[in-house]
């Protein structure tokens, strides 16, 4: 096992437009971040995944670009940007950027440009087709509804975008558009970032000929995933970039397969240095994207036991709960109720106590919840407003039925302002924010946490001194007991003579716990449990959402 920085490293998520407003605006900015660094090196993270801040018109809060190298006006300018990586550097952290080049927007200058006429020096830097038969050249659908294709009557011809129409996908096909992101991402490095977090890193390559995809929600994707030459791209930007410096890098990746995995996080660093799997995300998938089913445990147990089992000792994990895609972990897998503290502190301690890096996404820290709007407007999000206006609105779904899915999963959960205090906007902004707080704040928020000493805010800082002390944490190996155990997650870890034993309890019932065979309590040495006053290793009872980690 190869010892790395970025394998030791906690990494937190900033989404910079519900992070901290410093103008009155109510749109997060530059300037709030750094007046929140403190704050961040208290919490004991290292890293700093900041979601994209360049020039972008918003339509997919800045997963669409229209200058890679400049700052989005809203959160401030590059002078700004420098400040801020300066005080993180100064604290000891790393700054890790949101590369996402597998589109940009409709409002870059290159497809500006393109769609001017066929014949322009730009015009394959995207993926421009004829119709057929009066209609899209094929029938790919985007994740944002509709088809994946956009008419520009300008030169008759259709462009593809596998997310919103202002995300023209561009054609890594062509060697200039590869040199062209390659140069780019040196120009951050050189600048001082620590690494790149890769947008839908696993679907650059498209299948020749873009051939029809099955008909389905997403229609296309096996055409448009781990595609034929990705693995050749990614090896390309590898030598031509990321080799060249002391850099972390986590694709997501999608869909992605253990073997497809073990390929993009390889442990002869040939391409990136990790992945997000997304299998933990599908597992609770209802028939529809706004659908949902109550997970049993012993299923997402398997789920995470796989990716720890099969990557070991060839490619390294990321770990992680929820980020600015998914809802808030504390009410999809835990108890965002009377349980919320106890159940949030549960999860964390299974991230912290499994190998790989973990991720802590804003707000997790503090146990934010799910948002809960009533209104579909209050909804900011283009696949939430896109979804409602194909599948209501125009289409037979009950809005009742959709908005509770909303409120499950949807995207806007994780993306509600940071709750800093219970003063007006929960200390987010002086001005109107541009999504609504969450009426919660009052109660939820970092003021309260920093004050209680028994906050999960105070709780994280412990696993993640734990985890620093105790290398078996970071580096040891998995390996499960009772795997059909339908209330309890228990797994061991070990590395240079030393065993982690970590037992979770899932559910909010009290539940007995018999230590396994093989396993000696004597002398084992509780290292930290979320009740504060964790029994012995021995036979006990497991109260709900209980969480025990021994140093055998
Ligand atoms: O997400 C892409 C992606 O495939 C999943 O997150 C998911 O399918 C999508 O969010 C719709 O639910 C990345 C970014 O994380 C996301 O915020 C962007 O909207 C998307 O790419 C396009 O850049
Ligand atoms: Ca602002």
């Amino acid at each position: 096992m190869k010892k790395a920085w970025w394998k030791e490293a906690v990494v937190y998520q900033i989404y910079p437009r519900s992070f901290m407003d410093s103008n009155g605006d109510g749109i997060g900015d530059l300037p709030g971040i750094i007046s929140k660094l403190d704050y961040l090196k208290e919490l004991g993270v290292d890293v700093i995944w900041l979601s994209p801040c360049y020039k972008s018109p918003n339509d997919d809060n800045g997963y669409d670009i229209s200058d890679y190298r400049d700052i989005m006006d809203e959160f401030g300018t590059l002078e700004d940007f420098r400040t801020m990586l300066e005080g993180i550097h100064k604290r000891g952290m790393k700054l890790v950027m949101d590369l996402v080049v597998n589109h940009t927007s409709d409002e870059h200058a290159w497809f500006m440009e393109s769609r001017k006429s066929k014949d322009n020096p730009y015009r394959d830097y995207y993926i421009w087709r004829d119709g057929k038969d009066g209609k899209e050249p094929n029938n790919w659908t985007s994740y944002f509804y509709g088809p994946a294709w956009e008419y520009d009557k300008e030169t008759d011809q259709y462009y593809l975008h596998i997310f919103s129409r202002k995300q023209p996908d561009l054609n890594w096909e062509n060697p200039n558009v590869r040199y062209e992101v390659y140069d780019m991402m040196k120009y951050w490095l050189d600048m001082g970032c620590d690494g790149f977090r890769m947008d839908v890193v696993n679907m650059y390559s498209k299948v020749p000929g873009l051939p029809d995809g099955k008909p389905a929600e997403i229609t296309g994707k096996e055409h448009f995933q781990d595609g034929p030459r990705i693995h050749e791209f990614l090896q390309e930007m590898n030598r031509e970039v990321l080799s060249k410096y002391d850099i972390m890098t986590v694709g997501e990746t999608a869909d992605v397969s253990i073997e497809e995995a073990l390929r993009y996080a390889n442990n002869e660093g040939t391409e990136l240095g990790m992945v997000f799997q997304f299998e933990q995300n599908m597992i609770d998938n209802g028939e529809t994207r706004f659908s949902y089913r109550k997970v049993p445990l012993p299923e997402l147990k398997a789920c995470f036991s796989k990716w720890q089992r099969q990557l070991e000792g060839k490619a390294w994990n990321s770990l992680y709960w929820t980020n600015h895609d998914q809802p808030r972990t504390v009410s999809r897998r835990g108890n965002d109720k009377e349980y919320r503290k106890e159940s949030q502190k549960m999860l964390y301690t299974m991230l912290m106590t499994m190998q790989g890096t973990p991720y802590i996404y804003q707000g997790e820290e503090i146990g934010m919840t799910n948002v809960y709007f009533d209104d579909i407007q209050d909804y900011d999000d283009v696949e939430i407003r896109n979804y409602w206006e194909r599948y209501v609105v125009n289409g037979t779904e009950d809005p009742e039925k959709t908005l509770d899915g909303i409120h499950f999963r949807a995207r806007d959960n994780a993306r509600t302002p940071m709750q800093w205090d219970d003063s007006e906007n929960a200390g987010f902004t002086t001005g109107k924010p541009w999504i609504k707080v969450n009426p919660n704040y009052k109660e939820i928020n970092v003021k309260e946490a920093l004050e209680d000493p028994d906050s999960i805010f105070h709780y994280m800082q412990d696993l993640i001194r734990m985890r620093k002390a105790n290398e078996v944490a970071v580096y040891g190996d998995f390996k499960e007991y009772e795997p059909e155990n339908e209330k309890l997650y228990i797994y061991e870890r070990n590395f240079e003579g030393k065993k982690l034993f970590v037992v979770l309890n899932f559910t909010e019932e009290t539940v007995d716990f018999c230590v396994p065979e093989g396993i000696s309590g004597e002398g084992a040495e509780l290292l930290i449990d979320n009740y504060k006053d964790g029994g012995k290793l021995e036979n006990r009872v497991m109260r709900p959402y209980e969480a025990s980690v021994y140093l055998i």
